[in-house]
């Protein structure tokens, strides 16, 4: 495998686990402050996120590389509120696309056609995954401090009227 390309699969995989254990810890604090739609939505995220980084592990290794599993920093455990978790979720994914944008742009300066191919599900993946947070945010917006409407958002979450796409 080109090393160049092997390097920022790699990268890759830390991005992705960063992402799996960033959701994990706001599924945590949302199931500590009562938010159980929240925190349903965010486990199913993380989980989503740790099948996105074995999908690389997974074609790194397939190709004749080495996928490197990664160390992770220890991700924040307080969050303001909600708006604030589903803002930094959005940040979070913007930067995502920006990598995979970057990985999308060495697949074809190295002309890894192959690799190419296969990181366009993660282009579709994160159009999906930002116009999620977009959405999400949009109704937290329109919500604002309304307890009532938060209660209403958090139950919608729980009875996923709003859910993270299934992994294929
Ligand atoms: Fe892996 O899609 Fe989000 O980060």
């Amino acid at each position: 495998m080109n090393k160049r390309v092997e390097q920022v699969l790699n990268d890759q995989i830390k991005k992705e686990a960063s992402s799996s254990q960033f959701y994990l810890a706001m599924a945590s604090w949302a199931e500590n402050n009562g938010m159980n739609g929240t925190a349903k939505f965010m486990y199913s995220h993380s989980d989503e996120e740790r099948f996105h980084m074995l999908k690389l592990v997974k074609f790194v290794n397939e190709r004749g590389g080495k996928a490197e599993i990664p160390f992770i920093e220890q991700p924040p455990k307080e969050f303001r509120d909600l708006e604030n978790v589903f803002e930094l979720l959005l940040e979070h994914e913007i930067a995502v696309t920006q990598s995979i944008n970057d990985l999308v742009d060495i697949c074809l300066q190295e002309k890894d056609y192959t690799t190419h191919n296969f990181v366009q599900w993660y282009v579709s993946e994160q159009l999906e995954e930002e116009a999620l947070a977009r959405t999400v945010l949009d109704k937290l917006k329109l919500i604002g401090g309304d307890k009532g409407g938060m209660y209403m958002f958090d139950r919608d979450l729980e009875n996923s009227t709003i859910t993270v796409a299934a992994p294929n």
